[in-house]
């Protein structure tokens, strides 16, 4: 069976799902979309995607979108007693802090991302960069909490919670912002940048990206 990704790999959520298929070694077909590509309007795309966003995931007959779907859906299916455990009591650790991610952390981050690196400069608003910085700052706190006392979000090994939460790390690190001392998170971001399959999904330029609202 073959195994279909559609998405541009500048994009987070692209990345989360191009590091599980790494990080599962398995063979799948990648078609840029999206963004500069465009792609994701056409009828054909909406098909498959009616939220007319990426990613999508084709693993035969299944179509699957939203990145956490398809983060968990290849960790429960390729990757079980790996990325996925099979207790529920330690996989239910697993999706709090993947709901979390989708729900609180993704949202703060993202929200300062595009304040701070794809809003023209001439356009940024100090303020409301500052607001998003302190709101991004809780999460992190919260992840350092954690951080401190288990290597990885679910425990003692990777799982998708890690996935799904790690994509972040690049423009975290990266963007032009004060970051305080965590040293729970730098010790996980240093692991994951160990992983082959986190470099090669999540270390991706965004140069693209920077100053640009349009998509
Ligand atoms: N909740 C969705 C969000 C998907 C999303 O916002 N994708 C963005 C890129 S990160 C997108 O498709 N933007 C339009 C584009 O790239 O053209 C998911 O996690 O998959």
């Amino acid at each position: 069976m073959t195994i279909t990704l559609w998405g541009r790999l500048s994009s987070v959520n692209v990345q989360k799902a191009v590091w599980a298929l790494e990080e599962l070694e398995l063979p799948y077909q990648h078609i840029p979309l999206g963004g500069a590509f465009r792609g994701n309007d056409t009828p054909e795309y909406l098909t498959m995607n009616p939220n007319g966003l990426v990613p999508t995931l084709r693993d035969g007959e299944l179509i699957i979108w939203e990145s956490h779907a398809i983060v968990r859906y290849l960790s429960a299916e390729y990757g079980s007693g790996l990325l996925f455990p099979v207790e529920p009591r330690d996989r239910t650790v697993v999706d709090q802090w993947t709901d979390w991610t989708a729900t609180t952390f993704q949202p703060a981050w993202i929200s300062l991302f595009w304040l701070k690196v794809r809003t023209p400069a001439a356009q940024q608003d100090a303020g409301a960069i500052a607001k998003a910085l302190a709101a991004s700052v809780k999460c992190f706190r919260m992840m350092e909490m954690r951080l401190a006392k288990a290597p990885y979000l679910g425990g003692e090994g990777l799982t998708y919670a890690d996935i799904v939460a790690g994509a972040a790390m690049y423009r975290w690190s990266t963007m032009d912002i004060e970051r305080p001392s965590l040293p729970g998170v730098e010790a996980w971001h240093g692991r994951l940048n160990e992983r082959a399959a986190f470099r090669k999904a999540v270390n991706v330029s965004y140069e693209e990206l920077v100053g640009r609202l349009a998509f």
